[in-house]
């Protein structure tokens, strides 16, 4: 799994990495959080990429670098990407370069913070609050997996009563019932 922490509550840069003193780890796998890692220099042709979007059946596929010269809108997008949120589907993203922040709500919703970098492959589960940043580097490339046709629509914080938010937390009851078929 990628390095990941609990936050400390101090407000300011949203960059900066927030670590408590003490550092304090985090397991962001038991939030149903998954991770791969690979090769992002040859993604293009990368036989174990293959495998995993055929396995868990990631058809649609692009790519997105996020910096204030490539991203339209990029301040506004950064804003978006910062909000509370959850999605119906599992979001996936694949580090091609550059790296970022995802944060997570732990189970007594505190924040976790994973530092995702250039290789790192990771899944949120449909349901599961979280948010992204940039770093204090202000540059990510990543490619974005989806399960058949892709669904961006985010649903800020509070969105408790959808289905998918009650799923997830059931889910989060029955430890062992989240498989992905996966090599980790
Ligand atoms: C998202 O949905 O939050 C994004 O696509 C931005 C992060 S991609 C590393
Ligand atoms: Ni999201």
């Amino acid at each position: 799994m990628a390095e990941a922490w609990y936050m400390d509550s101090v407000e300011g840069d949203q960059r900066r990495p927030h670590r408590l003193t003490p550092d304090q780890p985090a397991a962001p796998q038991e939030l149903g959080v998954f991770y791969w890692k690979l090769n992002a220099d040859i993604y293009e042709t990368d036989p174990e990429l293959e495998r995993i979007r055929k396995d868990q059946g990631y058809s649609y596929m692009d790519i997105i670098s996020i910096h204030k010269d490539t991203l339209p809108n990029y301040e506004e997008k950064l804003k978006m990407f910062f909000e509370e949120h959850l999605h119906l589907d599992d979001e996936i993203r694949y580090i091609l370069d550059g790296q970022g922040y995802f944060d997570v709500r732990s189970k007594d919703e505190r924040w976790i913070r994973i530092a995702v970098t250039k290789g790192d492959l990771i899944t949120l589960p449909a349901g599961i609050y979280h948010r992204f940043t940039l770093d204090e580097t202000n540059y990510v490339k990543a490619m974005r997996l989806f399960a058949g046709e892709p669904v961006w629509k985010a649903y800020n914080r509070p969105a408790d009563d959808f289905d998918v938010r009650q799923k997830y937390l059931a889910s989060l009851q029955e430890p062992g019932e989240r498989t992905v078929s996966c090599l980790r």
